[in-house]
């Protein structure tokens, strides 16, 4: 089983930490979906990071398809997402908007990376707001569940995801999203970040 993509992308991030979680070995592959574009084309024509390279030779894209799978191959109470459906729907609603989070951070990267000519400052205020609309609502959210973790005594899917747009965040628009205005966040991801998966799995610092 291979993983390919670099670990600053936080679908790649969520993916190999949730792998980890859930005890199913995986040979990593760190391919830039932009410097070694073609290497990752032979892989994968569709060039999508992550990609998860099954040892039949099937191919998977998108983390949290990737992530349904690995769940799927280990026991109820060993899973990730609670199965119990109320509970499902509360850890669903926090990786949803998290997963957005990191879409709009993203959105944000490849915007800057056009030339200045053809870059849109209103496109880049458009999903900047939805970036902080995102962060806004998973402070609150966060916040109405307490201290600990987001699905009860055990790290599961919902902190996992939520600190992982939250480094990536951080890392790539810090100036857009005021870290002081999301205390929850900030000690959340603090403490995931001391995880073995996490550390096993950094996020690059530059
Ligand atoms: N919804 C996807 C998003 C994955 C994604 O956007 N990956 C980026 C890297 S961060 C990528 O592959 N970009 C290259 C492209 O879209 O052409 C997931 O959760 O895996």
């Amino acid at each position: 089983m291979q993983l390919i993509g670099m670990l600053d992308s936080p679908f790649v991030r969520r993916t190999a930490i949730s792998l980890q979680m859930l005890g199913m070995p995986f040979e990593h592959r760190s391919l830039s979906v932009f410097s070694d574009f073609d290497a990752f084309h032979q892989i994968n024509p569709l060039v999508k990071a992550p990609t998860l390279v099954c040892d039949d030779g099937m191919q998977l894209v998108d983390s949290s398809l990737i992530i349904d799978y690995a769940e799927s191959t280990v026991a109820p109470e060993k899973r990730l997402l609670p199965v119990e459906p109320t509970r499902r729907r509360s850890a669903l609603r926090l990786v949803g908007v998290a997963l957005l989070a990191a879409e709009k951070a993203v959105q944000i990267v490849y915007e800057r990376k056009r030339p200045d000519a053809l870059r849109s400052e209103s496109w880049l205020a458009r999903v900047s707001g939805q970036l902080n609309s995102a962060c806004k609502l998973l402070e609150q959210q966060a916040g109405e569940i307490g201290p600990g973790w987001l699905q009860g005594e055990n790290p599961g899917q919902a902190d996992i995801t939520v600190a992982v747009a939250w480094g990536f965040i951080q890392l790539v628009t810090a100036e857009l999203v005021d870290a002081a205005d999301y205390p929850t966040l900030v000690a959340l991801a603090a403490r995931a970040e001391q995880l073995p998966a996490f550390q096993a799995w950094p996020l690059p610092s530059d």
